[in-house]
């Protein structure tokens, strides 16, 4: 039952440190300085996003949750799945798998014949998933694969067995959209004919809701994107006075973009010791810290059309918030 595939494990603790450095110089060096928002989560930033999936301004997480809670038959009817033949259930970044617990349930309950695969870089969150699975769903065949995800998928290609992909949760929606059309199109490559791509995306809606999810009242959200300027201070040794900066986020509702900054709210001189180099921050200058996209389908389908995807199903919750897609490979 248990099995876990350590998929180019030194490669990716060696250069984690390296990596970076690298890419706070390159962000701090541009004209309009960035820093990736994939950064946002180490012990510190981990703790304050499962804070912020239970804020009541963070609508994105509960519905997603509605989706799987009210509808996970309409979502195994969508799926188009075969009662009789294996398949495999394979999720990008599985997180605390909430979600995919309403699912497997439901795809239990029906009998259909799987093994549920979380892939995920770290090895911890895959151990925490593995055995609370274990412990509520023990007749659930759960095989962990630790990695990035395009090799665990080349792995799998090779089995022939049908496979869903899931990616929830508008995780997408931190790349720009010619980041996801790559990203979709390398997905498609290491499927095989027929295999089905489940995507959990935030809809496009006025600023008024989409706004406080990003700047809760208790604050939440900006400790999250400050602790960005912590870890660096902590893991670079820098001197960011975190005090000089503020959280800033912005929503264009037309194009359906959130952005997140870091404002500096004074003119400042900040040293990285571990890149060695000072970094200068005029008085209102911006960091850009991360895009949240929201989609609709007009979106989805530009991304989708120089890949292999077509747009299948999608299924939403009652206020139409998030939208749940099927795309057929
Ligand atoms: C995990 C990328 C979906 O963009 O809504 C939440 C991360 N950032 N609050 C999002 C996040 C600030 C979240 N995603």
């Amino acid at each position: 039952m248990k099995e876990t595939v350590v998929l180019n494990k030194k490669e990716s603790q060696k250069s984690t440190l390296e990596q970076f450095k690298k890419e706070v110089n390159d962000g701090l060096n541009e004209s309009l300085k960035t820093l990736p928002s994939k950064f946002f989560y180490d012990k510190k930033g981990d703790a304050l996003f499962v804070e912020i999936m239970h804020l009541p301004e963070y609508y994105v997480t509960r519905s997603e949750h509605e989706i799987f809670k009210d509808k996970s038959a309409s979502i195994i009817k969508a799926l188009a799945l075969d009662q009789d033949t294996y398949f495999e259930l394979i999720e990008l970044g599985a997180g605390d798998g909430m979600k995919t617990k309403e699912l497997l349930q439901e795809l239990s309950r029906e009998n259909y014949k799987f093994d549920y695969i979380p892939v995920d870089i770290s090895q911890n969150a895959l151990e925490k998933l593995e055995k609370d699975l274990n412990q509520k769903m023990p007749h659930i065949a759960v095989k962990t694969k630790q990695g990035d995800y395009f090799e665990v998928l080349e792995s799998l290609k090779e089995n022939q067995h049908p496979k869903v992909i899931l990616f929830l949760g508008s995780n997408i929606g931190n790349m720009p959209d010619d980041v996801a059309e790559v990203f979709i199109a390398n997905l498609s490559e290491n499927l095989n004919f027929g295999d089905k791509f489940f995507l959990g995306v935030d809809l496009i809606k006025p600023a008024a809701i989409v706004l406080p999810a990003y700047n809760d009242s208790k604050g939440v959200t900006a400790a999250f994107n400050l602790n960005l300027l912590e870890r660096i201070n902590r893991e670079l040794d820098a001197d960011f006075e975190i005090e000089n900066f503020k959280h800033q986020p912005e929503y264009d509702e037309k194009q359906g973009i959130a952005t997140s900054f870091l404002v500096s709210t004074k003119e400042q001189d900040v040293f990285i010791k571990k890149i060695n180099k000072i970094f200068h921050f005029a008085k209102g200058e911006k960091i850009l810290t991360e895009i949240s996209r929201k989609y609709n389908d007009k979106i989805l389908d530009k991304i989708l059309k120089k890949t292999a995807f077509v747009i299948k199903d999608r299924i939403t919750d009652r206020k139409k918030y998030f939208a749940n897609y099927v795309l057929e490979h």
